[in-house]
């Protein structure tokens, strides 16, 4: 098989570039190591920037999210039993954030591949990228037991941070960072009523706890849990406690109580591999990057490589222009490291950290107290939440 692009992952980042090059004139393939069902079930992401939703209607992808996304003007922060609201739209002039699961938007580029005769294959064993050095790179792989292969101009790894991309730079070019957290968070889906009608983060000595949702009816909350915890330790009734432990009395009075539909642990790091692409292979997503949850990043990083690398990979198809994709990532990088940044500042103000004792907690609670009363710094929180131009 031949191919302009070969995509390793279809996850986001893979259907996202792959619609994008496909509206422009250029040919791909998707290879994913799961079934579909199993891509569609996981539960992740729900908060968009203006920049992801903007691209998903420009890829022709905005229907669905048009009339079902959530858009929040604002945010909330509760601490020390106080709730403050972070007025995202009026301290950005107007810029919000839609709530929207990252399943839906992996649903809808699914349709759209599919309405397109978009090609994927599905439970694409063993990937791996050759020549990526030379112009002539090729994808090997294996499908029900046969050995295949595409040869491809450029090969997009899009394959998270497991993924074979990232592991196929030859040894010495990359430079990697990396701090990981003591912590998971313990995450539900539940069918309920939302807490509040926007997102609820909140710092207690108990540690962190998130109330955020996907509709009017269905809601999703996280906790703050040590790395080694067991799933099968939480029931659905300890959850509930832990959460209302977490939150002030009025908030949690608010709560709606139900049985969980999905319940997950997910560890936190932060971690960046620099840089994103050797010869003709790029990474995209978490395939190069990993931010801890708490700033809602991760979805929205992965958009922005792909709006890098697609704009570079039309200019080459296009013009001939190579510029775009010789400097892909160190375009990208820049603004990675500045949700690095935000992530990290937001879960280290937010998470208990039992080590720094009872005076970390007291500076975390001033910090909240000024960040909470000066216009300044909720705007700079803000403007980082919403997310940076791209
Ligand atoms: P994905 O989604 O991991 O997709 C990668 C795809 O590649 C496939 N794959 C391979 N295919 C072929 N060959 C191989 N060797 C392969 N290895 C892997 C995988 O099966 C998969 O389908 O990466 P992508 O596309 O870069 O998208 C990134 C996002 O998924 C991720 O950043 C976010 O989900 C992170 N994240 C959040 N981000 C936000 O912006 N806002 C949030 O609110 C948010 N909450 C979360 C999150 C991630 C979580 N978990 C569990 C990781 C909450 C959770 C719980
Ligand atoms: C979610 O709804 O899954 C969610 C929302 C905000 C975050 C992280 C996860 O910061």
């Amino acid at each position: 098989m031949k191919t302009q692009v070969g995509i390793i992952g279809g996850g986001p980042a893979g259907l996202l570039l792959s619609q994008i090059l496909h509206i422009n004139g250029i040919d791909s393939v998707i290879l994913e190591r799961q079934s579909r069902d199993y891509v569609l079930a996981r539960i992740r992401a729900g908060v968009l920037e203006q920049g992801l939703t903007d691209m998903l209607r420009a890829a022709g992808v905005g229907e669905r999210l048009d009339k079902e996304g959530m858009v929040h003007g604002g945010v909330n922060l509760t601490f020390d039993n106080r709730i403050e609201r972070i007025d995202l739209e009026g301290l950005t002039e107007g810029k919000m954030v839609t709530v929207y699961g990252q399943t839906e938007v992996t649903r809808d580029l699914y349709d759209a591949r599919d309405a397109a005769d978009g090609k994927i294959v599905h439970e694409a064993d063993d990937v791996r990228p050759y020549d990526v050095e030379t112009e002539a790179p090729y994808l090997t792989y294996k499908k029900n037991g046969e050995a295949l292969r595409i040869d491809c101009d450029f090969i997009a790894a899009c394959d998270g941070f497991h993924g074979i991309g990232r592991q196929s730079f030859p040894a010495g070019v990359s430079t990697e960072y990396e701090k990981v957290y003591q912590f998971g968070w313990l995450g539900i889906l539940s069918r309920t009523k939302p807490a509040n009608h926007e997102l609820i983060y909140g710092n207690h000595e108990r540690g962190f706890v998130l109330c955020s949702m996907r509709s009017s009816t269905l809601s999703r909350y996280y906790v703050q849990v040590p790395t080694d915890e067991r799933l099968e330790d939480w029931s659905d009734e300890r959850f509930w406690e832990e959460v209302s432990q977490r939150l002030p009395s009025d908030v949690a009075a608010e709560i709606e109580q139900g049985p969980s539909i999905e319940k997950s642990i997910a560890p936190l790091r932060s971690y960046v591999t620099e840089p994103l692409s050797f010869g003709r292979l790029f990474l995209a997503g978490d395939a190069g990057h990993i931010v801890p949850p708490t700033g809602a990043k991760g979805l929205n990083l992965a958009a922005s490589d792909v709006h890098y690398l697609s704009k570079g990979l039309i200019a080459q198809y296009r013009d001939g222009d190579e510029s775009g994709l010789k400097t892909y990532s160190e375009r990208a990088l820049r603004r990675i490291w500045k949700a690095e940044r935000f992530s990290w500042w937001m879960t280290m103000l937010m998470h208990s950290f039992p080590a720094d004792g009872a005076f970390g907690h007291k500076v975390q609670q001033a910090e909240l107290d000024y960040l909470t009363s000066s216009k300044a710094a909720m705007t700079a929180m803000a403007e980082n939440y919403v997310g940076l131009p791209y």
